[in-house]
């Protein structure tokens, strides 16, 4: 079988599970991995980031690591370090010990999400923009972007940081109506960062091509992702619903959204 083969960490989750569905159309065969048991799955490996053997193993092999793992929204510090941090960090170990050159890596929209939203008029945000977390969480995302930086400088292992924005099958409030990743957009964008030659560590902006979007997509577009979905069809619904984007109201003014303000949190 000549398909690349892909470690896909936090497999049972809400972007696994729809990625699971449909990378393999992009060519790639998958290797699942999670804490939890993997749905239709009875070869995924069942195992947390700090088993280090099982991680290891897991890594043995592959041509490239799609890392969803970990907490996906707020939660105490602890657990966050433990998940997010220590785990990120086991991930890239067991890559350089395993000769695994190339990791996509989720982060998230909220690595930035302290960033004002634009003013009608004012330019895209950047994805040079400055760290600016909104949450633990956020925090976890920039460290592991960081991470990534260092083990291209140190070890040469290539990596492109993600920061997504909404990725559900359907956007749900007027803020996603902006940050959107429709699912198979997302899979073309993660097929665009494991295929792509030459990235080093690269980091790019996650989302369809919203008629709305904040954010600048040039260099994820530069990885040859092109997007092909909108949310601007869920526009009219939404905003009926809800109304129209207010970034005077505290819950609206950052890129991050609620998570500034009152953020989800983690149940296990
Ligand atoms: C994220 O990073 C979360 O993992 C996800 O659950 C969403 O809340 C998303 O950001 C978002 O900002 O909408």
């Amino acid at each position: 079988d000549a398909r690349p083969l892909v470690l896909l960490t936090g497999a049972a989750g809400g972007v696994g599970t729809l990625m699971r569905e449909l990378l393999p159309a992009h060519g790639y065969r998958l290797r699942n991995l999670d804490m939890l048991p993997v749905d239709g799955d009875p070869d995924a490996v069942v195992a947390d980031l700090a088993d280090r053997e099982a991680l290891r193993e897991a890594v043995r092999g592959t041509d490239a690591i799609l890392h969803l793992a970990g907490i996906s929204v707020e939660s105490t510090f602890e657990k966050i370090l433990r998940a997010n941090i220590e785990g990120t960090y086991r991930l890239y170990e067991a890559a350089r010990e395993e000769g695994v050159r190339r990791i996509v890596f989720a982060s998230s929209n909220h690595a930035v999400g302290a960033t004002e939203w634009p003013a009608p008029g004012e330019p895209p945000i950047p994805v040079d923009a400055p760290h600016r977390p909104d949450t633990f969480y956020g925090l976890s995302k920039c460290f592991g972007e960081d991470l990534a930086q260092l083990y291209w400088e140190l070890h040469g292992i290539e990596t492109v940081s993600i920061r997504i924005g909404s990725c559900f099958p359907k956007p749900t409030s007027v803020r996603m109506l902006s940050v959107w990743m429709s699912p198979a957009d997302g899979a073309r964008l993660f097929d665009a960062a494991l295929s792509a030659p030459n990235v080093g560590h690269t980091v790019v902006h996650g989302s369809s091509a919203n008629t709305r979007t904040v954010w600048d997509l040039t260099s994820a577009r530069a990885l040859g992702y092109e997007p092909r979905d909108d949310s601007e069809p869920f526009a009219a619904e939404l905003i009926a619903q809800h109304g129209e984007l207010d970034t005077s109201r505290p819950e609206q003014a950052r890129l991050g959204g609620h998570f500034m303000t009152d953020p989800p949190l983690w149940r296990e």
